[in-house]
């Protein structure tokens, strides 16, 4: 199989209920990008890669789309069922940008899955799960909004839920985090994440205030040298988010003793294939991890699902999707939906999610 074609268009997901608010970033509609990878059987394969915004992380919609093209011309002929040598052919065109190699690993992956006949879960070593436990992620906000969020979520069946903090007075945080566990208590699993928005003096302080709280602190700080500075002294366990952005950081990470688990994005370290190697590495040394991403429709809620479902269970934290804060479906007949907390995975080749071409009206390029 080659591909014959690759077209990249541009959409826009505007938050339900927004603005997002997070410690650097403050979103009201996303940019999001979709790959379609035509083969020369006539398969079609699908991809997308959504950053949240153009702040969270160095990656933005612009950029996905550049260095889509860039690539795009010296991908046409390339082999897609074979992701290891794609990534290779991809890295021979250009250096870095795994956000944008992500999408078109993942319409690489549907089309093997639909040349094949098999769902992308099984190309992946196989599922665990076909029911695939979530997480609510809440907005940065105050401590009463937050308190009955956690009631409302763990009532739906949530089984874990991410406090946002940073960006703000290290007391309100603080507050927020009491209130929480005052309300509901050990009934959810807890992660606190400060996606990079707190000193290090904040960090040490509110792990201190909240020593008797079991959360997992994620990204408190900008950068690994930041955590690695406060590691010890902080009373939580430390995992890594935004500073994961490749399997090289993830091995440092590991290495020097930073990270007692991970919240990783599929996008971020460029796509199913490294997410499955990340993955293994994190099996191999005990480490918890989420599968998610930033944000994106269908496409994306479909690639972590099936990623997420091949997890060892045990050491699995959970798909945060961007389901909840997204109207409407590409998908409308198999959309990925949260229901009691939990995801179910999609049925058929590939991906299980065949979006309406039709809602695709920005067409960027075509190669
Ligand atoms: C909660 N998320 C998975 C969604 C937003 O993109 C941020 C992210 C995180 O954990 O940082
Ligand atoms: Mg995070």
């Amino acid at each position: 199989m080659k591909i014959s074609k690759i077209v990249i268009y541009q959409h826009d997901l505007p938050v339900k209920n927004g603005p997002y608010k997070m410690a650097n970033a403050n979103v009201d509609c996303l940019d999001t990008t979709l790959v379609k990878l035509v083969s020369d059987c006539g398969l079609v394969g699908w991809g997308e890669t959504c950053p949240v915004g153009p702040t969270y992380a160095p990656s933005h919609g612009a950029g996905a789309r550049a260095a889509l093209m860039e690539m795009a011309p010296g991908l046409i002929g390339q082999n897609p069922s074979q992701p290891q040598l794609l990534h290779r052919a991809m890295n021979g065109l250009l250096n870095g940008h795994n956000y944008a190699k992500a999408a078109i690993d993942i319409a690489a992956y549907d089309l093997l899955g639909k040349k094949t006949g098999l769902p992308i879960c099984e190309l992946l070593g196989g599922a665990a799960t076909n029911n695939v436990p979530s997480y609510y992620a809440t907005a940065v906000g105050p401590a009463d909004e937050i308190a009955r969020l956690a009631v409302e979520k763990c009532a739906e069946g949530y089984p874990r839920f991410q406090i946002k903090i940073g960006g703000r007075p290290v007391d309100i945080d603080i507050e927020v985090i009491h209130k929480v566990w005052e309300t509901v208590g050990a009934k959810m699993r807890l992660a606190v994440d400060g996606n990079r928005g707190l000193t290090t003096r904040d960090a040490l302080r509110l792990s201190s205030e909240c020593q008797h709280i079991p959360f997992v602190f994620e990204q408190p700080c900008d950068s690994l040298e930041e955590i690695s500075a406060i590691r010890q002294q902080l009373s939580h366990p430390v995992y890594i988010d935004e500073s994961g952005v490749n399997i090289s950081t993830v091995i440092n990470a590991i290495g020097l003793g930073i990270a007692d688990g991970f919240s990783m994005k599929v996008t971020r370290i460029g796509g199913l294939q490294p997410m499955s190697l990340f993955s293994g590495i994190c099996e191999a040394r005990n480490l918890p991890h989420t599968c998610d991403d930033a944000w994106g429709g269908d496409i994306i809620a479909a690639a972590c699902v099936h990623m997420g479902a091949t997890i060892k269970p045990n050491l699995f934290e959970g798909t945060w999707l961007a389901q909840p804060y997204i109207e409407g479906h590409y998908d409308s007949n198999n959309g990925i939906k949260i229901k009691d907390g939990h995801i179910k995975l999609p049925e058929g080749a590939g991906l299980g999610v065949v979006p309406d071409e039709g809602m695709f009206t920005n067409e960027v390029a075509s190669f």
